[in-house]
């Protein structure tokens, strides 16, 4: 449609005057959730990290000055910029200045590496490359002169921290001039795209999730309303901000949409994350289960309790029953499961539901626009208490990948659905308990692996003549991932295959756990892997 960039699929028309007609597209732009704060409570903290501390006012006008310096690097709206940021105080004026400016952040998590970083720059022809000098060890700035060389369109790159001959951070901030004139810079229309999101849930080459400012904001707005997300709300960020979650549901978005205050942790071992939440008074936060089984351990062994922590948000991969009913006694703070996707469709268990709801479900829909149907492989709608494949439309599901169009015929449906691959069960009271998938996914305690990109990698290998890439049940993880390889020659050693992943750049978090040296694979009766019988002859042998 007119007046979209190439590649974005928007709501139909009747579809979108409804959604605004409801409330629930208020026209209301990501950049603008700071300006409340900043007017109201100018010197309430917004953002720390626990030693340095940006009020509203001053993140307010540190993203204005970011806009301003951007704009004058040539950087336009529309226009996408890899972000590829753990979590530093820049993150946050980063986005908003971006926000302002109409420019598209693509967000990378902390531990993708070159194969990501290429193909996300080459998806969304990003022109520019936010990173940190170094973190975790890793020194970005190699990886940057790679990119630039293998991907043309990213003609900048900004470095918080030692540029070492690219565009240093706060060098871009203090070009700008501090008091831009007021009408000068336009906004951006808030039915375009603000952000664009990596996918999790999807087989293939990785896709990327265009959300616009109408659909996000609501996103955000009606999180941290369930959330009961106030100013006196301390949200930490355990998990890396690129995602979904601890960005918007409500995370760091809706925290300041609240006018509370973000405390900014990198990691989230629970030494660290106990001292930061102590210090900083953190009311809340969200983990994946196999960090939040961590967090249970730590305050049984005596590491002491997160006290002042009211809200325990778990998502990302299926919590256990038993690991749920620990966060109350341990903890002592309220969980709530949260069963979201990049995607959209976000489902919360609510703080007045009947406590075993919160420790066997996963949630139910966040909106009333929400449309979900649970559907039988012919399609057809199951009842209630069956298995089926949850498909879902709404004011902030999307309707189609970025510039996907052959993917998209098939992830959804010619009706708008998305098909979400998860397979669930609904309760009479609407609550959705996540029981498997069918998309070729491996759910790595919330750590999405995409299974063919994988066994692609390592089909390059000499040593390998096939391979199949399985998850297998696991206590801490959920699953966790076994590469099944057939060698050719000499059978290769798990510590090749990752040094084989780690050169070809592949995030670590994608290595495989295990490796089963086969002769064969059981296959189909089309001669394909049948992963099913693969994963049982692993668990028994
Ligand atoms: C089982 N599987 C779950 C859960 C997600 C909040 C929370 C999570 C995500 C997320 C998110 C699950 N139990 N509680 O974006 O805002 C699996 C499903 C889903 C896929 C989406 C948020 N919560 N999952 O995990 O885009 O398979 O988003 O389709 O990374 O994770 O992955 P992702």
């Amino acid at each position: 449609a007119a007046g979209f960039p190439d590649g974005f699929v928007p709501w139909p028309k009747d579809t979108a005057d409804h959604y605004r007609a409801k409330g629930y597209w208020q026209g209301s732009t990501l950049g603008s959730i700071l300006r409340d704060g900043a007017r109201e409570r100018p010197d309430h903290t917004a953002v720390t990290d626990g030693e340095r501390r940006l009020g509203y006012r001053e993140l307010d006008r540190e993203a204005d000055r970011l806009r301003a310096g951007l704009a004058a690097r040539g950087i336009r709206a529309g226009e996408r910029v890899l972000v590829h940021l753990p979590n530093i105080i820049e993150f946050v004026p980063l986005c908003f200045a971006l926000f302002r400016l109409g420019a598209v952040p693509v967000l990378a998590l902390p531990a993708h590496r070159e194969t990501e970083i290429v193909s996300l720059a080459r998806l969304s022809g990003a022109v520019a490359y936010v990173i940190p000098d170094e973190h975790a060890g890793f020194d970005h700035r190699p990886l940057a002169r790679c990119l630039r060389e293998r991907v043309p369109s990213v003609r900048e790159v900004i470095v918080v921290g030692d540029a070492d001959g690219f565009t240093s951070y706060g060098d871009v901030v203090a070009a700008a001039p501090s008091r831009p004139k007021d009408g000068t810079t336009p906004e951006p229309d808030p039915s375009e795209v603000a952000v664009l999101l990596l996918s999790g849930g999807t087989t293939g080459l990785p896709k990327l999730i265009p959300r616009t400012h109408d659909d996000y904001h609501y996103n955000v707005r009606a999180s941290a309303r369930v959330c009961g997300f106030d100013e006196d709300t301390r949200y930490l960020t355990a998990l890396p901000m690129a995602h979904n979650f601890p960005l918007a549901c409500p995370g760091m978005l809706g925290t300041l949409w609240a006018g509370g205050t973000v405390v900014l942790s990198t990691g989230a071992n629970p030494h660290d994350a106990f001292r930061l939440i102590e210090s900083e008074g953190v009311t809340a936060t969200a983990l994946v289960p196999p960090l939040a089984l961590a967090w249970l351990d730590a305050a049984e062994q005596g590491a002491g309790r997160p006290g002042t922590l009211k809200l325990l948000q778990v998502g990302g991969s299926r919590l256990k029953e038993e690991t749920a009913r620990r966060v109350g006694p341990l903890l002592g703070c309220s969980l709530q499961q949260v069963y979201g996707m990049a995607e959209g469709l976000l489902n919360f268990t609510r703080s007045d539901d009947p406590p075993e709801l919160v420790l066997t479900t996963q949630g139910r829909p966040l909106s009333e626009g929400d449309e979900v149907r649970i559907v039988a492989p012919d399609g057809s709608e199951v009842p209630d208490g069956e298995v089926g494949e949850l498909q879902v439309r709404g004011p902030y599901t999307i309707r189609g990948y970025h510039r996907a169009e052959e993917h998209n015929a098939t992830a959804f449906t010619p009706d708008g659905h998305y098909r979400t691959g998860d397979l669930v069960r609904r309760l009479p009271s609407g609550h959705l308990v996540v029981e498997g998938r069918t998309k070729d996914v491996i759910n790595r305690g919330g750590d999405k692996i995409p299974v063919e990109e994988v066994e692609n990698h390592l089909l390059a290998h000499p040593a390998i003549h096939d391979v199949a890439l399985v998850g297998l049940p696991d206590d801490t993880l959920g699953e966790r991932t076994w590469a099944c390889v057939i060698p050719g020659g000499t059978p290769p050693t798990r510590r090749e295959l990752l040094a084989h992943l780690t050169a070809r750049g592949v995030a670590a978090y994608k290595h495989p756990d295990r490796v089963r040296i086969m002769d064969d694979f059981p296959r189909t009766g089309l001669g394909k892997v049948n992963r099913r019988e693969l994963a049982r002859r692993l668990r028994e042998a």
